[in-house]
């Protein structure tokens, strides 16, 4: 066989194993004390729970995770969480947010609205009253990239009234691009988002949040049980790129 043969059919399967993900990251945290985040404004890591906003007015809350991937890009991710809104007051307010948002450019919300989710990467908002430029209703999931929106969608089922006290699981599975997401209560699942395009999404050196805001009308905005998993363009395929590059370079001399 010719070194030229060789080499390229062995750069071709090179390609295909470097362009694969692999799992990476994984967050799991319960609360029981405040490893692995920090907390920004009214937001604690009180009595077990990821707290975000205190049952009183004009609240701004953050919790950060630590990056999981050391600065590799993530490229998708999957879990679940808790959160419950209880203790409602003038009829709760305002909602929450989750996401990834990009760790060169720090957190900072759509409008300064912590609700609405970040201005950066992968933004989810549960909100719960409507202000009008941003809403559609006072109970509505919003979903954005790079701050742009994507789906806004009011919710009426009244078992999914997100301010009124009940406890919510969301599970979500974000993979090549595609979003599926659910909210269970008790044993009744709302299925939200299914293989839903996340426009404009590019794999990120991001970091998980949870926002939370209240205004005149607040709740006790808590989150808990918070566990994911990264995926990345995985390690050894980023060494296998560079030995593709110093392969590219000898195949070019056997021209
Ligand atoms: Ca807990
Ligand atoms: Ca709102
Ligand atoms: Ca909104």
């Amino acid at each position: 066989m010719k070194a030229r043969y060789i080499i390229k059919n062995a750069l071709a399967s090179l390609l295909v194993i470097a362009s694969a993900s692999a799992t990476s990251g994984v967050i799991s945290n319960d609360f029981s004390d405040a490893t692995g985040v920090t907390t920004v404004g009214s937001a604690a890591i009180v009595g077990g729970v990821g707290r975000l906003t205190t049952a009183s007015g004009f609240q701004n809350g953050s919790i950060i995770f630590d990056a999981t991937d050391g600065g590799i890009p993530i490229t998708g991710f999957s879990g679940s969480f808790d959160f419950s809104l209880t203790n409602a007051n003038g009829g709760g307010a305002d909602g929450i947010s989750f996401g990834l948002f990009d760790s060169a450019v720090g957190l900072s919300y759509v409008g300064n609205i912590e609700e609405e989710g970040s201005t950066t990467g992968f933004a989810l908002g549960f909100d719960t009253w409507n202000n009008g430029a941003f809403d559609t209703s006072a109970n509505e999931i919003s979903l954005r990239n790079n701050g742009v929106l994507i789906q806004r969608l009011s919710i009426t089922d009244s078992m999914f009234q997100f301010d009124q006290g009940s406890s919510y699981t969301v599970d979500l599975s974000f993979v090549g691009g595609l979003l599926d997401l659910s909210v269970t209560t008790g044993s009744t699942t709302l299925n939200v988002f299914n293989q839903l395009a996340v426009t404009g999404w590019q794999a990120l050196d991001g970091q998980f949040y949870f926002g939370g805001r209240t205004g005149g009308a607040n709740n006790l905005q808590v989150i808990d049980n918070v566990f994911l998993e990264t995926q990345t363009v995985s390690t050894p395929s980023i060494a296998i790129l560079m030995m593709f590059g110093a392969m590219a370079v000898f195949a070019r001399r056997f021209k």
